[in-house]
């Protein structure tokens, strides 16, 4: 195992409370892409920051909900990658492990974490724009042209996701921030650290004491503030953390 493994490790080891943010990144060894990555095919010449906005969805609800149904639907044939489930093991090592993440998949549900904090809600759930009822996604809404029409006003169906120019839900926001204020260890795993609010965490968790401790292929904003850096692939480190993996 190379040093900063070790010194990761001795760390973790060390730790009463450890808590951990997750990024895109987590979820890419099970074939979801990432926002960074050139989006694939049919959606390259898109913005994921354009379409996942309200100014996007008022422009062309057809085309940001046709976008959302072909993610959902790669959401749905994924499956939890050695990562995911390094991350659940953690939580049954550590009682009172908080898995603060900015994806809107569930793998990490699947993958057995209970504590869980979503800070960007969820690409499974719905409601509409504009009265806020929740809405159950019919099958044949799954290929529509268009978002289906709320029973309630006849608004626009949107996912339950926090889109670019929209708050976090503050009692996430309050959850996460207490998290990371009370843990003696963050991981974060697998996020450039570009996107707000959720960027800040890392430097709350050092402002109260906490070792930061990066998981990242490539560095980033985060880097410069990180205790430990492990450059590599989430699904092939994290498992070495538990002496779990190859
Ligand atoms: C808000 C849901 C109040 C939708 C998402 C302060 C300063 C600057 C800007 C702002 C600021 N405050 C607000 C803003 C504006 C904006 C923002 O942050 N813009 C950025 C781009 C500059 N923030 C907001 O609008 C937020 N709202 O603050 O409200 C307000 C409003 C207006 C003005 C002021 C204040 C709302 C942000 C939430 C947006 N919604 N998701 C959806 O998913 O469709 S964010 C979306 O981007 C995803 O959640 C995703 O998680 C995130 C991208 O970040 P990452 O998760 O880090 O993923 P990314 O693709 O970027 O990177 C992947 C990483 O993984 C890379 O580092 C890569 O190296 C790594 N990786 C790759 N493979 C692996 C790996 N790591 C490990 N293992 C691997 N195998
Ligand atoms: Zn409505």
């Amino acid at each position: 195992m190379d040093t900063s493994i070790h010194a990761v490790a001795e760390i973790l080891r060390s730790s009463a409370v450890v808590a951990c943010l997750t990024g895109a990144g987590v979820s890419a060894e099970s074939g979801v892409p990432t926002f960074r990555d050139a989006q694939t095919g049919l959606w390259a010449r898109y913005d994921p920051q354009r379409l996942a906005s309200p100014q996007g969805f008022a422009a062309d609800p057809g085309l940001v909900w046709r976008w959302y149904m072909a993610r959902l639907a790669g959401v749905e044939k994924a499956t939890p990658n050695p990562g995911h489930l390094a991350l659940a093991e953690m939580e049954r090592h550590w009682p009172g492990f908080a898995l603060i993440t900015q994806n809107v998949d569930d793998l990490h549900e699947r993958a057995g974490n209970t504590n869980i904090i979503h800070l960007h809600g969820s690409i499974a759930r719905f409601h509409c724009q504009r009265c806020g009822t929740l809405h159950n996604l019919q099958a044949a809404e799954r290929t529509a042209p268009q978002p289906p029409r709320c029973a309630t006003c006849g608004g626009n169906v949107r996912p339950s996701v926090v889109w670019f120019g929209e708050t976090l839900p503050q009692s996430s926001l309050t959850a996460a921030v207490n998290a990371v204020s009370a843990c003696d260890a963050l991981l974060v795993v697998g996020t450039s650290g570009l996107v707000y609010p959720a960027a800040e965490l890392p430097l709350i968790a050092k402002r109260a004491g906490s070792r930061v401790i990066e998981i990242n292929p490539e560095p980033g904003p985060l880097s410069a503030l990180a205790d430990v850096t492990l450059r590599g692939r989430s699904g092939a480190l994290l498992p070495q953390l538990l002496g779990i993996g190859d």
